[in-house]
């Protein structure tokens, strides 16, 4: 039975609302036939995170931790302590020894952990890709994330209005590799091909490092004086691209779009440094996967793909509470 789900989506940029419909390529689900005897109540369900300190997962974790007491089910989460394959290895290797019932991970990179994933899997434990994915479509039962690659032409359009549409523009965003972030990124330079007047430099890396981001925009100042504008690919990405506009006395000059609304973008949102956040719906993320699980374990239905909300947010809407409750938590 195929199940279809469409999805109103509404992208707010200074208080305007882009409704766009967006259908879930949900365009077949599964069922694990009788589903795992018991239902969902019991089940052990662990997540693994990009980036344990990470607000983006913090959020995610939360709501996902929230679904899962209210089903019954026994969850835990752990993350990496950087974004680095070599770190979340060993905690998908303690994942594999434990056989959980269920895995929700955002996977660090498209490709590297997929031998272990299709290991896991094959031991009989249902995976949940959230937020990130990997390349090979056998893994999970679901993928639920942000449409990434829109929300970069959202941030591409807002970008270059605030440029006056013209001047050179820079992406900085975590290693290629990241389906998501990459993403972004395709969608942002494809859309900014529109602006003729405005030039895009190569992409900049900063393996999710703040400080590096800080040092990779004041180099690029040096470099181009005439720099107008910047493209922050995540959270740590444009806090750190944040701060070196301070260092460097360029905040509210340069013109940013970043992605991701944690505590520190939000707060350079408010004093200008940063112009627009385009932020995503984790929360949604995590709570959707736990269901997805439940509905698995409980022989239902399964949404094999699943689009989450994306908002622009702007210091003209951001303190309107259908926008601010997108600011993602610290802690729960
Ligand atoms: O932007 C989010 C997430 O969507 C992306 O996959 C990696 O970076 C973040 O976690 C924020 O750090």
């Amino acid at each position: 039975m195929s199940s279809i789900r469409s999805n109103r989506r509404l992208l707010m940029a200074a208080g305007t609302v882009l409704a766009l419909a967006t259908t879930a390529a949900c365009s077949s689900s599964s069922t694990s036939g009788s589903g795992s005897a018991g239902g969902a109540a019991h089940k052990k369900v662990t997540l693994i995170t990009g980036v344990k300190s990470d607000p983006f997962y913090i959020t995610m974790s939360c709501a996902a931790q929230d679904e899962a007491k209210a089903k019954g089910m026994d969850f835990n989460a752990d993350g990496s302590a950087q974004w680095d394959v070599s770190v979340q290895r060993p905690l998908l290797d303690s994942v594999a020894a434990a056989r959980p019932d269920g895995l929700m991970i955002a996977p660090v990179d498209t490709d590297a952990l997929t031998p272990s994933l299709k290991q896991i899997q094959s031991s009989g434990t249902k995976v949940a890709l959230v937020d990130t994915v990997v390349s090979d479509p056998s893994v999970g039962i679901t993928r639920i994330s942000s449409d990434n690659e829109k929300g970069g032409r959202v941030a591409a359009d807002a970008l270059a209005k605030q440029m006056g549409e013209k001047g050179s523009v820079i992406v900085i965003s975590v290693k290629p590799g990241v389906s998501t972030t990459d993403a972004r990124i395709k969608g942002f330079t494809e859309e900014m091909a529109k602006y003729p007047r405005i030039k895009v430099l190569p992409t900049l890396y900063d393996n999710d490092q703040p400080a590096t981001a800080a040092s990779q925009i004041q180099s690029t100042l040096a470099a181009h004086p005439d720099l107008g504008g910047v493209f922050a690919g995540n959270t740590n990405t444009g806090k750190g691209i944040a701060t070196g506009l301070k260092q460097a006395g360029k905040q509210g000059t340069v013109k940013v779009a970043a992605f991701d609304a944690e505590p520190d973008e939000v707060a350079a949102l408010k004093d200008g440094t940063l112009q627009v956040l385009v932020a995503q719906d984790p929360a949604s993320i995590g709570k959707g996967a736990v269901d997805q699980l439940a509905a698995v374990f409980d022989g239902k239905p399964v949404d094999k793909s699943i689009g989450t909300n994306m908002v622009a947010i702007t210091p003209a809407n951001m303190n309107d509470a259908g926008v601010s409750k997108y600011f993602y938590k610290s802690g729960c």
